[in-house]
């Protein structure tokens, strides 16, 4: 099987961490994409994922699935090691709801501010921007981060004691966060020792 992506931008490292928690990142090929160019955007790309971004899975009978959400239920179906989707009903349950949240919340929030408020991946991929819009967003990446910052209050990880797919959502967006440079609250203590937590675990420190 394929992914298709690029080394570093924040959607493709939540696939990276994935695979990395169920030990299977060397059952994959990697096909780099030229994102900075377009290629995410030409009609030879956009036949695999009319979504036109990275990352996408390409499956050894040439299924394509795409957006991180979904590849991240399939890499956890297929392979052996950590559950990121949950084990029962209610677990699936939360984490698809903590999930969701801290990407709509914050890593989309996110990026919305980087692509619309800033220069983003630069003028000839930024082709509408919309300032007032972005500056928005940035917002709602904030009022999420305090969010996040009670849930973990209450429980270890975002969706309950154990630690899943809503934990790296929201890793790569504070991640994301730091590279367009909003600044994490620094009352948000809980948030940062979680991501302490997260950051030391063997997926995220190799
Ligand atoms: N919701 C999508 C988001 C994917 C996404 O936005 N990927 C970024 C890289 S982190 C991208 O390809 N951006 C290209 C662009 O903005 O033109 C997912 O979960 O896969």
């Amino acid at each position: 099987m394929k992914i298709y992506d690029v080394e570093g931008f924040p959607n493709p490292a939540r696939i990276r961490i994935a695979l990395a928690e169920k030990n299977a990142k060397d059952k994959v090929e990697f096909v780099a994409v030229d994102v900075m160019n377009g290629e995410h955007r030409s009609e030879a790309f956009k036949t695999k994922n009319p979504d036109a971004v990275v990352p996408c899975l390409e499956l050894d009978d040439g299924t394509f699935i795409s957006q991180c959400t979904a590849i991240t239920e399939y890499i956890d179906a297929a392979f052996e090691g950590q559950n990121l989707t949950g084990t029962n009903a209610k677990e699936r349950g939360l984490v698809h709801m903590m999930n969701r949240r801290a990407e709509a919340g914050l890593l989309d929030a996110v990026g919305d501010y980087f692509h619309h408020a800033t220069p983003g991946l630069g003028p000839d991929l930024e082709t509408y921007q919309n300032k007032e819009w972005g500056e928005k967003r940035r917002e709602v990446a904030l009022s999420t981060m305090a969010y996040l910052n009670d849930i973990l209050a209450k429980t270890p990880f975002l969706a309950g004691n154990n630690f899943s797919m809503a934990d790296i959502t929201a890793f790569a967006g504070l991640g994301f966060a730091d590279f367009a440079k909003i600044e994490i609250p620094s009352n948000l203590t809980n948030l940062a020792a979680w991501r302490e937590k997260v950051a030391a675990r063997p997926s995220l420190a190799s």
